[in-house]
């Protein structure tokens, strides 16, 4: 087995990073082979629990209220309409969910109990089940673990110093402690980012040392590449070259030798053959499902015929991690704190951010 190290630097990372490609695929294949079944790739789903009207500023984000986008909103699902989505997930051979809200950060009260239902929902039909709600409480993390959650994702996004050129309400300090918090549950940690947002090769080398340098590593990283979306402050940004997504690909496997890295965001742009040289160099994990949260996403039939094309199997769940046991409600040993926390809100603002926000005002005036 590979030696796991929290102690990568930039440099390190960048130099892996810019190795002769050859090199670097045959390195992260290599790394990969001893620590995962090279024909397996892990299926997971999607579902958004709640779309859209966001407090948060993310320049990369359809969700985001202040923004002018496309999107349907939606309000909180119903624990049965969620549990009707998994079904049909686990039926095209997804093996976990993921569920998303366009939240800041879990509040206590119905929304949360009935979150917390869904997760229990879910876990009894046999699927690892993942939240991402935004921040989250030592409280609230607890809480999740006890109804059965087996991961919660929550991104660093970028390096810190690009971080602050994306966000401005909220800091990176803020991402951190959230994910500290659910380390001090049974529940997997998920954590990646978003590459094509603008940043150098030196923020794509700062956000691997980040996540490295956490111990342990996060059971799982998600590479997207940014979905540049209309009426958001990135919507220009160029598409990210195939190249840089499997180069982003295999050094995340290289530092993270153990973690399941999933190619996550940005697939619709992808060729098959670029998929294919991600799953060479480390990838072992999906997004399926014809959308992700507001976005398209592959056809799940056709990445099905494609994963038999190559070989590739959907993994089995709890293949890494025995499923989480599911407290019922009643049984519960935590009480909701209804915690307000402080959160850092650095007294920033992020010019490009303001334009895009202005421009939402404009469009909104001339709809009304
Ligand atoms: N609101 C919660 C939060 O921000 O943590 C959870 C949902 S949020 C949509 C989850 C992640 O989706 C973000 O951290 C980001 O990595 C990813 N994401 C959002 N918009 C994206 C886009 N346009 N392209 C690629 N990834 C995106
Ligand atoms: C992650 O890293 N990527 C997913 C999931 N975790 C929540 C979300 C991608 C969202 C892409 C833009 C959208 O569909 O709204
Ligand atoms: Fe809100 Fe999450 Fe989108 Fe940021 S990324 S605007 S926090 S939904």
């Amino acid at each position: 087995m590979t030696k796991l190290r929290n102690d990568w630097t930039k440099e390190e990372v960048l130099a892996i990073y810019n190795k002769p490609l050859m090199e670097l695929l045959y390195e992260a294949a290599s790394i990969h082979r001893e620590n995962h079944n090279p024909n397996e790739v892990q299926v997971s789903t999607l579902i958004s629990i709640k779309t859209g009207g966001c407090p948060e500023d993310c320049g990369y984000c359809p969700q985001a209220a202040r923004y002018h986008t496309d999107i349907e909103k939606n309000d909180l699902l119903t624990v049965n309409q969620v549990k009707a989505m998994a079904l049909r997930a686990k039926s095209s051979g997804s093996s976990r969910v993921c569920m998303g809200a366009a939240w800041r950060n879990v509040k206590d009260g119905q929304e949360f109990e009935d979150v917390l239902e869904m997760v229990r929902t879910i876990n009894k039909l046999e699927m690892e089940v993942c939240c991402t709600l935004g921040m989250v409480t030592e409280n609230q993390a607890q809480r999740l673990a006890e109804a059965g959650l087996y991961a919660y994702n929550h991104n660093l996004d970028s390096s810190e110093e690009y971080y602050n050129e994306v966000i401005s309400t909220r800091g990176y300090e803020d991402r951190l402690q959230t994910i500290e918090n659910v380390r001090k549950t049974n529940v997997t940690v998920c954590s990646g980012g978003i590459i094509g947002m603008g940043e150098t090769l030196e923020d794509r080398a700062g956000m691997l040392v980040a996540l490295s340098t956490l111990s342990p590593h996060p059971e799982s990283v998600p590479i997207n590449s940014l979905v540049a979306v209309e009426g958001t402050p990135l919507e220009d940004q160029k598409p990210v070259n195939m190249w840089d997504m499997i180069r982003m690909v295999a050094t995340t496997r290289i530092v993270m030798p153990t973690t399941q890295v999933r190619l996550s965001a940005g697939r619709t742009e992808m060729s098959r053959e670029g998929q294919a040289m991600c799953f060479f160099a480390g990838a072992n994990s999906i997004f399926a499902g014809d959308k992700l949260l507001t976005t398209p996403n592959p056809d799940v039939n056709e990445d099905m015929k494609f994963f038999k094309e190559i070989g590739i199997i959907p993994m089995k769940p709890f293949a890494k991690k025995a499923q989480p046991e599911t407290i019922e409600a009643k049984d519960s040993q935590y009480e909701s704190l209804g915690e307000k926390p402080k959160w850092s809100r650095p007294d920033v603002t992020i010019e490009r951010n303001e334009e895009a926000k202005q421009k939402a005002k404009a469009k909104n005036l001339e709809k009304a």
